[in-house]
């Protein structure tokens, strides 16, 4: 109860909260391709905290709404920024169920990208599978108002719910982010080569761009290679950084 009070109070006024940026690799290119948004809580007593010491009760009591609005705009401003010192990186940002489900998601992402000049297509937000199955049909309207808009969508966490690609692929979603657990089970052998191999054959056919998430080996990185991923996420390249950090690394990534 102390920590929701906390949470309130700094939601209210918008302090405390940091946000950190990790890079997803164009490994055929060489470039960073893009920036995911990480949120982080500089507790006034607690420290540094992670997501997730705190997106439960953000989730729990409705305070991600507002959240999830700081988050979105402060990443925005930051990428649009970028941009202006010569640095052009796409921007991911992770988009909670409650979000989605109210009705405020696209005007609140209209007005993120009005008010900090960054291009639509400059834009992914994340979606879990999860949230996007549970309601069909809430979500086939959100994300066509979301094409609308110009900005993409991506389907978080891939492979870890029901992996429906079926009822996935009746909705208008952009990439698919293979979760890392796809990248712990492949060192495994067994039968998980034979899925992504299946998925990556699906999503080419569909036209759906894939970023491998949680490739922290050479191994991972020469495999997911050889399957044809180039956009790839995880500590091989880079954890989630200080928006000065990330500035710094992409500029010598290159
Ligand atoms: O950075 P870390 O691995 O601790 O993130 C843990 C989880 O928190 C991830 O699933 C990530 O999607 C989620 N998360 C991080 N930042 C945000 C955010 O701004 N909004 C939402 N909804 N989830 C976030
Ligand atoms: O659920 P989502 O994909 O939004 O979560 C992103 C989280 O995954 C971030 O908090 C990030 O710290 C974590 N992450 C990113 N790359 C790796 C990795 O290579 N290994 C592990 N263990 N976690 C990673
Ligand atoms: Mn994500
Ligand atoms: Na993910």
């Amino acid at each position: 109860l102390r920590l929701e009070e906390d949470l309130r109070r700094a939601v209210r006024d918008g302090e405390g909260f940091v946000v950190e940026y990790q890079p997803i690799i164009d490994a055929a290119r060489g470039v960073v391709a893009s920036a995911e948004a990480l949120i982080r809580w500089a507790h006034p007593t607690r420290g540094l905290l992670p997501p997730g010491a705190f997106m439960g009760l953000a989730e729990g009591s409705g305070l991600i709404v507002d959240l999830g609005r700081l988050v979105l705009r402060g990443a925005c401003a930051q990428v649009a920024a970028w941009a202006r010192e010569g640095l052009h990186v796409h921007l991911n940002v992770n988009v909670a169920a409650a979000q989605f489900e109210r009705g405020d998601l696209v005007p609140t992402v209209a007005q993120a990208l009005s008010d900090t000049g960054l291009p639509p297509a400059q834009l992914t937000l994340e979606l879990s599978e999860q949230v996007l199955l549970e309601d069909a049909h809430n979500a086939a309207v959100q994300l066509a108002r979301l094409r609308v808009l110009g900005v993409r969508v991506a389907v978080d966490d891939f492979g870890t719910g029901y992996s429906n690609l079926a009822g996935l692929v009746r909705l208008p979603v952009d990439d698919l982010k293979l979760d890392r657990s796809f990248m712990q089970d492949l060192e495994l052998g067994g039968g998980a080569l034979a899925v992504v191999e299946s998925t990556l054959l699906l999503t080419r056919r569909l036209d759906l761009k894939v970023v491998v998430e949680g490739v922290e080996t050479v191994p991972q990185l020469e495999q997911v290679r050889r399957l044809g991923c180039h956009l790839i996420q995880g500590f091989y390249f880079a954890r989630p950084l200080s928006a000065d950090a990330f500035l710094a690394f992409a500029r010598a990534f290159e």
